[in-house]
Order: C-alpha cells, then sequence, then structure tokens
C-alpha cells in the first residue's frame, strides 16, 4: 500500500489545487451526502467504569478492539517494554545465526529493498544493525521503472559474482519464487524478511529462512507490520544477542523514528505494535538527531521542539519528499540520506530529494489540469461511474498519486493510465463499498499484468485495448455501484455537543493520536451549533469561524478546509443552525485552549432528523 492510499482523504493545504470554477470537486459536494453515526458499544460502558474513563472515549476504544483495562492503558499510553519478542516470529532463530556467522566470518552480506519509504527504511534499519555488529553489508534498491518490484535473479547473479554469501530480502521476496531458485543454483544463502501476503496456491519460496508474519504457521501477535517493521524485528533480534541492555537502552530506541515514518507512509494499521513503534518514533522525531533527517525536516518545513509532530507530518512533508526519490529516479538516495553521517552530504541529498518531489508536484499538476479539463468538457465523464483517463505523457511515477486526486475530486473509482510504447500503465483507486480489485479482474483478459486490493490496483495492457477495458468497466460500474455509495457518506464515530469539550476531555482524546489506518482520527457530531460572529474566507477556499452550543458564552474556533463554496452557497451567515462533523485539532497560533473544531462537513441544522 501507498501513503496516498490512506491520505487521500482529507484534503490538505499541501494538496495541489484544481483551478477552482466548474470544478468536479464541486460537482461532488452538491451531491448530498449520507451522514452515519457509530453505533454505541455495549462493552464502553463497562470499560468506562472499570478502567474510570470518559463514556466516549471508551466508546472509541472499544471501537478499536479494546476491551480490557490493560488494553486500554497500553493504548493511550504506548510502551517500549511491550513490543513482541522477536523470536516469536517463524524463522528468527534460523536468520539470526546465520547473519551471526557471516559476520564473524567478514562475510559480505547483500540486502536486497525496494524503492519506497517502507523498502528504503527497511534497508537503512538491517544495514545499520548489521554494521553496529561488525558486519559488511552492501545494498540493492531495484529501480522503479526499469526493473519493477521485487527480487530478480540477475542482480542475484551479480551479487554472487561479487564474492556475497548471503542475501537478504526486506520489504519484498515473498512471492520471489526465480530469485530464490537462482540463488540455490548460485549457491548464495537466502533470507527473505516481508510482510506482502504469501501466494495462497505457490506456498512460500524456498530459502534458508523466510520471516513474514502473514506466512501460514507464523504465531507472530503482531500481523501487520510493515516491511520495516519486519526488519526491525531481526535487527532486534540480533542486536539484544549481542548486548541486550545495550540495545533495548539505546540502540533500537533510536531506530524508532525511521521505523514511525515506515509505518506511518506504509499505511499498514496504527494498532498494536505498530502504534508503539508511531507513537514512540512521532514523539523522538521533534528531536532529530541525525543529519539526514534534520536536513529533510528543516527543508519540509517541519517545525522543530517543543512543537509536537503528528502522522499527517509524516504523511504529508516526509513521506512524499522520500517517495520522490523513487517516483522520479532512483531511490537509493534515501538510503544514503539516512546513512551518511556527513552533514554537507546530508544537505546535499536532501536537497536532491526536495528537489524531486518539486518535480513531482510539477508533473502531477500538469496532469491534473489536464484531466481537469477533460473531466469539465467531456459529458460522457460526468455520467460514468467509474473513470478510466489516460494520457500520452503522464509521469510512470505519478500515476497513482494521479489516481487518488481524481478520487478526491469526483468521489467516483478512477484509474489513470499512461501509454509507452504500445502499452498502457495504470493505477487505479477506489471508494468506499466497491471492490477494485474485483472490478478489474471481470477483464483479466485485456491486462498483460494486474494485481492489487479492494481499494487500489496497478496493471498494464496493450495500449489498443484501452477503449474495451473503459467500457466494460463502466458497464461493470454501472451495475455495480450504487448512487449513495458515490454521494460519499460521512461517519461520526459519536456525538459530542460543543458544550461537553472540556479540557480535560480534549487531553483524553489527544491520547488517540497518532491516527492512521485503523486508527482514524475521530469524527464527532454535534446538531444544532450556532454560528457565533460572521464566517470569514481564507484564500477564497476555506473558511474559519466560532461556533457555540448551550445557554454558556464559550464559543470554539473552527476551520473547514475548502468548505467556502458550500458556505456561501447555502448563504451561511451570524446565527444560522449547523449541524457539524467535526474532528478536534491542536492549533498552533494560540487559540482558546490551543484547541480548535476541524469542520469536516456541515448542513443546515433543519435538515437534522
Ligand atoms: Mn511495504
Amino acid at each position: 500500500m501507498s501513503a496516498e492510499a490512506a491520505f487521500s482523504l482529507p484534503v490538505s493545504p499541501e494538496a495541489p489545487r484544481f483551478s477552482p470554477p466548474e470544478s468536479p470537486r464541486r460537482a461532488a459536494a452538491e451531491r448530498e451526502k449520507r451522514w452515519t453515526i457509530a453505533a454505541t458499544q455495549p462493552e464502553a460502558e463497562e470499560l468506562a467504569r472499570a478502567a474510570s474513563l470518559p463514556s466516549v472515549v471508551a466508546e472509541l476504544l472499544v471501537a478499536r478492539g479494546i476491551r480490557t483495562v490493560a488494553e486500554a492503558e497500553l493504548f493511550l499510553s504506548p510502551r517500549f517494554d511491550a513490543l513482541h519478542d522477536p523470536y516469536s516470529m517463524r524463522g528468527m532463530q534460523a536468520a539470526v545465526d546465520r547473519i551471526q556467522r557471516a559476520i564473524d566470518k567478514q562475510e559480505k552480506i547483500l540486502i536486497y529493498g525496494d524503492y519506497d519509504v517502507d523498502g528504503t527504511i527497511a534497508i537503512v534499519l538491517l544495514k545499520t544493525a548489521i554494521e553496529i555488529l561488525g558486519g559488511v553489508c552492501d545494498f540493492h534498491v531495484p529501480h522503479r521503472l526499469r526493473d519493477g518490484y521485487g527480487m530478480q535473479a540477475a542482480q542475484l547473479t551479480q551479487a554472487a559474482g561479487d564474492g556475497v554469501r548471503l542475501a537478504i530480502s526486506v520489504d519484498n521476496g515473498i512471492r520471489a519464487f526465480a530469485a530464490a531458485e537462482e540463488a540455490a543454483r548460485l549457491g548464495l544463502d537466502l533470507i527473505v524478511t516481508d510482510h506482502h501476503l504469501p501466494d495462497a496456491a505457490a506456498g512460500i519460496p524456498a530459502a534458508l529462512a523466510v520471516l513474514n508474519p502473514n506466512q501460514p504457521e507464523c504465531g507472530y501477535p503482531c500481523k501487520h507490520l510493515c516491511g520495516a517493521g519486519v526488519a526491525f524485528k531481526l535487527a532486534q533480534a540480533l542486536l539484544e544477542a549481542k548486548d541486550g541492555e545495550r540495545a533495548r537502552a539505546k540502540l533500537l530506541p533510536s531506530f524508532l523514528k525511521l521505523l514511525a515514518i515506515a509505518t506511518v507512509a506504509d499505511a499498514v494499521p496504527l494498532l498494536g505494535e505498530n502504534r508503539v513503534f508511531a507513537a514512540l518514533g512521532i514523539e523522538q522525531l521533534s528531536r532529530p538527531v541525525q543529519p539526514g533527517l534534520r536536513a529533510l525536516m528543516e527543508l519540509a518545513e517541519i517545525q522543530p521542539y517543543p512543537h509536537r509532530l503528528t502522522a499527517r507530518d509524516i504523511g504529508f512533508r516526509l513521506a512524499p519528499r522520500l517517495n520522490a526519490a523513487g517516483r522520479m529516479d532512483v531511490a537509493s538516495d534515501v538510503v544514503e540520506l539516512f546513512t551518511t553521517r556527513d552533514p554537507v552530504q546530508a544537505r546535499t541529498l536532501a536537497e536532491k530529494l526536495h528537489r524531486l518531489n518539486t518535480e513531482r508536484r510539477n508533473t502531477e499538476q500538469d496532469a491534473l489540469v489536464e484531466i481537469e479539463r477533460r473531466l469539465a468538457e467531456d459529458e460522457s465523464l460526468t455520467a460514468a461511474r467509474c473513470l478510466v483517463l489516460d494520457g500520452e505523457t503522464w509521469h510512470r511515477g505519478v500515476i497513482g498519486i494521479l489516481a487518488s486526486r481524481v478520487v478526491d475530486r469526483t468521489g467516483k473509482p478512477a484509474l489513470v493510465l499512461t501509454h509507452e510504447d504500445g502499452e498502457a500503465y495504470g493505477s487505479g483507486r477506489s471508494v468506499a463499498g466497491f471492490h477494485l480489485l474485483d472490478a478489474i479482474a471481470t477483464c483479466g483478459d485485456l491486462f498483460t499484468r494486474f494485481g492489487g486490493h479492494a481499494h487500489a490496483v496497478g496493471f498494464s495492457l496493450p495500449s489498443a485495448r484501452v477503449p474495451e477495458l473503459r467500457a466494460r468497466l463502466q458497464a461493470y460500474a454501472a451495475e455495480n455501484i450504487s448512487e449513495e455509495s458515490l454521494a460519499g457518506e460521512i461517519r461520526c464515530d459519536a456525538e459530542l455537543p460543543l458544550d461537553r469539550l472540556t479540557p480535560a476531555l480534549e487531553s483524553w482524546l489527544h491520547r488517540f493520536a497518532p491516527y492512521g489506518m485503523e486508527n482514524l482520527e475521530p469524527v464527532f457530531l454535534a446538531r444544532r451549533v450556532r454560528v457565533h460572529g460572521s464566517p470569514r474566507i481564507m484564500k477564497e477556499r476555506h473558511i474559519r469561524l466560532r461556533l457555540s452550543q448551550g445557554p454558556g458564552p464559550v464559543s470554539h474556533p473552527a476551520v473547514g478546509w475548502n468548505l467556502a463554496e458550500k458556505l456561501q452557497g447555502l448563504q451561511i451567515e451570524e446565527n444560522s443552525l449547523l449541524d457539524v462533523a467535526y474532528k478536534l485539532r491542536q492549533n498552533d497560533g494560540g487559540f482558546s485552549n490551543g484547541m480548535e473544531l476541524e469542520i469536516v462537513e456541515f448542513r443546515p441544522a433543519e435538515w437534522a432528523g
């Protein structure tokens, strides 16, 4: 999965802009969304009493699968000592033994990674651990466009020729059957570490050890580690075997900063061990020590301590810069950035990533303008329930992001394709309630290759077949997507009237961060709130206003991204009564209690049922 998939929904101030008039976003906004509120959890009352929690806090915890006081405590205060024993992961002992032998005999080790944030950080973590232990190790990052994803047999042949005796895959390899065969033929020992699902029919590749919590018979308790998470567990086992105390007190905690970036960027569920990685790592990220991280954070304009970082800072600021390397060029720069000790080199590399990200954004923006024009002009697209958009010159590295943007703007599932020498390469993103992989599988005969999951897909096919793909998919979508799921849904986690917001409750709710997959930022519903004073429009697109509820004199500052048009269209003004779906946000700009509301959606209160 990718960061774009996870972060495509909130329209961030950093997201690129479509030209406002006649934008497809408006068309989507005009369709009235369905408002739903989560059912109250029967166990919540019990938990609230047992753990002395406010009831809304208990509701949110139970909705995240938390039942006991101990689980609640760990969720609200993640601790390093809650990490699982690495040896409960199948294959760990064999992997540790072989790597230790390689270190003892000074055999050259090759780490084979991937070109995204997860894959590059996985390399950095394992390489650092092996080097701390005195091992010799090289790494390989595939080129996204030239090599594609996964381990290539030819690379192993070359490595063996260069004297490598042990290869370790990180964030890939669980389906690398050909590469594993080649390794065996070369007499090269192979350790696979991965988190992707194994092929149900073909099983796992033959290797000296396979570490993957998702392989059959692996009893590891946290099944949703990212690739860097699996690499971290291996690093943990290696370092603890040497000097457990030093590893736990110093080395491993220092790994958590990068691990948190990978965990958030790879969009794995932020629960269980992942939550510990993300929470502790993000906390430390506000005081970066490493030159590469410092340089990157400076260029990404992330405010230093005492400002507290959020998962959004990672998702919107750090991850795109790190991913830009793999999209536009070669991702090995990310590994260099995070392993160099030289501040000058770190700065140079960070600047390169920053520049590539700007280039990526411009490339994306140019394509979006073109897509925007087509959406406005081509009426068949307005009617279609699934969009298939192809371009001659769109950069293959950004088509996934483009698909996410189109989904954001139109509320429809979208496939974006680009042509290269008679072959079309595509990436697709879906909306809730429409299984995109199932959908494209109905056109399986058209593709050269395809894969993915419910939410996101990737594929290629001969360019000449694109019109047929479009026609068949649109016919399928017309049958299988309801008008309702296109309109979208405003999901509220709980009803929370504004007059119940106290600083104490706000600090409880603050402990639910960091947010990500399966721990989404809670959205609350407040009915019949009053607009206090005149709303202000910012940059023609956003709104800032104060909202109050009940007889008290308190009003709360609120902000709403991209809601200006709707506010004006509905003639909302002072004293209007609204239902609002909102999130609570820490604001550093000095508003009351530092908290403000972020309005997700509003509607005039008289529509309320
Ligand atoms: Mn990954």
